[in-house]
């Protein structure tokens, strides 16, 4: 394909045969995870889509185009780059026009991946609303753009970083459906329960198929689906060593006056870096987790359209 939109041999054939494809994004890489450790964890990733009958497609803004589905090379450039940008839908078309190289968010990545034809995406966390955000008016545009793209997102619920009543009352209010994978508990990311139940429970990917099909029937399919997929309890971060973690780093973005999209990235690697890797080993796994569960609903999702 020619153009901004740059699509890999290999997803372009899956998508046209109508083969299971799940779109990944690279914010979670390049800005999410650390430098040296972001490689392998790309790697197997992919390998965990690939091990559930999907092909991988992680999308980023580079040498000047929107590619969809990367090679190794191109992964390589992306985690190991100081020049990579966040990239949110807003930010596409500036990127490409300075010719600035940049990792997308979920906004941008549903965005991109709805335009090359995937109905499906994994992430870690969702961008969500902010605590303090009636103040600050930070929001992120992931929650605007899930509701006018047709994806299902699987994700492990938003960072226990943001005010998570107020980002599902927001999901709420943009008519985005919220389905717990097997819980009834809507995730915390690092935790296995945020303390909010889900609207809806489904346990099996086939029903997430169903979901989107009914969706279809009725014509109101605008918006996005979210999966909130947790991990079991013994495999969460420590609550207590969460909720310590937590409070010194919002208070290291007040001292640092940290705002706008450097906020999300700065809180990870405060984690990262003072829960001596017990938190990097929480995402990796939840990650690994959603990408396994994407694969195994975009399998549903082409079984039930052929
Ligand atoms: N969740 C993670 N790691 C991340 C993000 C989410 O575990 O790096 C990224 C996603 O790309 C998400 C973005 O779209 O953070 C939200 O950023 P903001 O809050 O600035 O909208
Ligand atoms: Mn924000």
């Amino acid at each position: 394909m020619t153009g901004p939109l740059v699509v890999s041999d290999e997803v372009s054939a899956a998508v046209r045969a109508g083969r299971p494809v799940v779109a990944l994004e690279s914010t979670i890489l390049a800005h999410g995870l650390p430098r040296g450790e972001n490689r392998q964890v790309a790697a197997k990733i992919e390998a965990a889509v690939r091990a559930n009958g999907a092909v991988p497609a992680t999308i980023a803004v580079l040498d000047g185009a929107i590619r969809i589905g990367l090679g190794a090379a191109e992964l390589d450039r992306l985690c190991s780059s100081a020049e990579i940008a966040k990239l949110s839908v807003r930010d596409l078309g500036v990127a490409l026009a300075l010719g600035v190289p940049g990792a997308t968010t979920v906004a941008s990545t549903a965005a991109l991946a709805h335009r090359a034809g995937i109905s499906v995406f994994a992430t870690g966390g969702l961008g969500g609303v902010h605590r303090e955000a009636g103040r600050t008016f930070d929001v992120s545009a992931d929650l605007r753009v899930l509701a006018s793209t047709p994806i299902v997102v699987v994700c492990a619920g938003v960072k226990s970083i943001l005010d998570v009543g107020g980002t599902l009352e927001y999901l709420e209010t943009l008519s985005v459906p919220v389905l717990g994978y097997r819980s009834d508990r809507f995730p915390g990311f690092y935790l296995s329960d945020s303390g909010f139940t889900v609207p809806w429970r489904i346990d099996e990917p086939e029903q997430a198929a169903a979901v989107l099909a009914a969706r279809r029937r009725l014509a109101l399919d605008q918006a996005g689906v979210v999966v909130a997929n947790p991990l079991p309890p013994d495999r969460q971060l420590d609550p207590e060593l969460h909720d310590r973690t937590l409070a010194q780093g919002l208070a290291i973005l007040a001292a640092e006056s940290v705002t706008g999209k450097d906020v999300t990235p700065r809180l990870l690697a405060h984690f990262h870096a003072a829960t001596a890797g017990a938190s990097l080993r929480v995402n990796v796994e939840l990650v690994l987790s959603n990408a396994a569960l994407a694969a195994r609903i975009a399998v549903a999702v082409a079984g039930a359209e052929s």
